[in-house]
């Protein structure tokens, strides 16, 4: 088992590998979960997005149908654990981001996702973003990993000056890439007019 395994929540780092590193901008992390395996390729998009921005994050798996007592423990202990959002993922009967919002006070992102159970993700998109009122979870499009990660990121920004400064600039990279686009464009259209 790797050093910092969440196999067993007991024994997880309170705090995290290098809290103190200079490499992470936020004394706070985000926790990435997911129903099964079968979805990281989608979770793991808010995972690469922390590190480019450096937020430290945890990922494993955690399943309110298969698991609820690790969900029930995992969400319960989050806080004090070190974490500031969470960001849950799940396909099909996606009961997983709302059960884990209503266990924890901390803000909950979530994640559909369209997985080999699901009817084109409409059943997972339904299942997260329909909460009752009292219990919200911010919902991203259907295999938003990426954007989960930043709506993350953008949350522990709100007291953080230099994780917002990363995010401007993330922002503005964003910005002059379609700039680049549209030059790009705008000199074919100005080739094919001249024929
Ligand atoms: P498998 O690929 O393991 O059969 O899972 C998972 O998130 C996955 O997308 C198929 C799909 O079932 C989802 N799952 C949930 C929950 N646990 C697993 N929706 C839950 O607790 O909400």
């Amino acid at each position: 088992m790797p050093a910092h395994s969440m196999r067993d929540l007991h024994h997880a780092p309170l705090n995290g590998p290098g809290l103190e590193s200079p490499l992470y901008l936020c004394a706070m992390k985000v926790g990435i979960i997911m129903g099964s395996k079968s979805d990281l390729p989608v979770l793991e998009q808010a995972a690469e997005i922390l590190t480019e921005l450096g937020v430290q994050h945890e990922m494993t798996v955690v399943s309110a149908h298969r698991t609820p007592d690790r969900m029930v423990e995992y969400a319960r202990s989050a806080r004090d654990r070190g974490i500031g959002v969470i960001v849950a993922g799940a396909g099909g009967a996606a009961h997983l981001p709302g059960m884990v919002a209503s266990l924890t006070s901390l803000p909950v992102v979530g994640v559909p996702v369209k997985s080999s159970n699901s009817i084109d993700g409409w059943d997972s998109i339904l299942s997260i973003l329909q909460m009752p009122s009292g219990i919200p979870v911010a919902t991203v499009a259907l295999d938003g990993g990426r954007n989960a990660g930043l709506l993350a990121a953008r949350i522990l920004s709100a007291g953080n000056v230099a994780l917002a400064e990363r995010l401007d600039a993330y922002a503005e990279a964003l910005r002059d890439k379609v700039m680049d686009s549209v030059d790009a464009v705008e000199t074919k259209g100005r080739r094919i007019q001249q024929g």
